[in-house]
């Protein structure tokens, strides 16, 4: 027997609005629907610490799913700063949604504890990417934007690449800063808006950078900004390297599969093959983490397959 249609409007509506606030539990968002990255703790970046040079001195702490602590990452390996700044990876906590450590670093389970440890305001989320200073027992920054920049200035080995040379400077930070709130947080805004009008906006934002990148690119290259690889690329990789594991099937950013964007399907199947970038890519933890934690978006939990991360960045497109 078929549903009266009242019943069904009644389900509907009540189930939308139980939607709501459980998507409330990811992140607000402003009267028209659209996400609002709540503000973090540690924002603002001090200069370089006295100690930075000494070995293991400093341990940056990431997730393996999250983009904004893979860009510090890649900033790392890149720079080979294995010596003086340990790498410790934090695992998800979907039913506590928070990040704990494997064994107790600091006397914390969680990295909640450590902010709280570290004085951050208890309103405020606990989020990776960190660098914590062992001398100092503190967080020197829990902001990405501003994390890869201090990176980039540690004391590296001799050949290690500057990724924000004073030749790149300009186009660099101009690059960051579009793709930081179009692509970075764009994708977020895509598959966290509220209404139809907010996805609207936030997609359409996110295809015109993207087009830029792939203009700026077919018109010159190797590299964002010509042939010095810089932190803009990186910052970009993050994000499009989840492309069509995350982003498009979950976010709902599939107006063009990145394949039809054919100079960045070039450009970060070049990325990947640098040296450490394939390893700090994890594809089977990237659709576990995002498809198993994200409930309002996927209320199901069920992880889809593939595709095949290595085999994308292979791939040639038809031109
Ligand atoms: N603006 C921050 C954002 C970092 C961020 O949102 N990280 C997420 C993972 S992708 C996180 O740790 N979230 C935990 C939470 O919100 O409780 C940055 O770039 O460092």
């Amino acid at each position: 027997m078929a549903m009266p249609a009242c019943v069904v409007a009644t389900a509907r509506a009540t189930w939308h609005w139980q939607w709501l606030r459980l998507m409330a539990g990811l992140g607000p968002a402003d009267a028209a629907g659209n996400y609002r990255r709540p503000a973090g703790a540690f924002t603002t970046c001090p200069p370089l610490p006295a100690t930075a040079g000494e070995q293991g001195g400093h341990v940056l702490i990431v997730g393996r799913s999250c983009p904004w602590a893979h860009r510090a990452r890649l900033v790392w390996g890149l720079r080979q700063l294995q010596d003086t700044i340990a790498l410790l990876v934090v695992e998800p906590d979907p039913q506590a949604g928070r990040w704990r450590f494997e064994a107790p670093f600091q006397d914390c389970s969680t990295l909640l504890e450590l902010y709280r440890l570290a004085g951050a305001d208890p309103r405020q989320r606990a989020t990776v990417p960190v660098l914590f200073s062992r001398g100092e027992q503190r967080i020197v920054v829990g902001e990405s934007a501003r994390l890869i920049e201090l990176l980039n200035d540690w004391p590296a080995p001799a050949g290690a690449p500057n990724l924000q040379s004073q030749t790149t400077k300009v186009a660099c930070d101009q690059w960051r800063q579009r793709f930081q709130g179009a692509v970075n947080d764009g994708v977020y805004r895509c598959g966290f808006a509220r209404t139809q009008a907010a996805y609207d906006r936030a997609e359409t934002e996110l295809f015109a950078a993207l087009a830029e990148a792939e203009s700026a690119l077919a018109a010159g290259g190797p590299w964002l900004c010509g042939e010095e690889l810089t932190l803009a690329d990186l910052q970009l990789f993050a994000t499009l390297i989840r492309w069509e594991l995350v982003y498009a099937p979950l976010f709902g950013c599939s107006r063009q599969p990145l394949w039809q964007l054919a100079t960045l399907w070039a450009w970060r199947a070049r990325l990947f093959a640098l040296p450490g970038v394939a390893e700090s890519c994890d594809g089977e933890a990237w659709r576990r983490d995002y498809f198993g934690a994200l409930f309002p978006l996927h209320p199901s939990g069920i992880v889809p397959a593939g595709p095949d991360l290595a085999r994308l960045v292979q791939a040639i497109p038809l031109r």
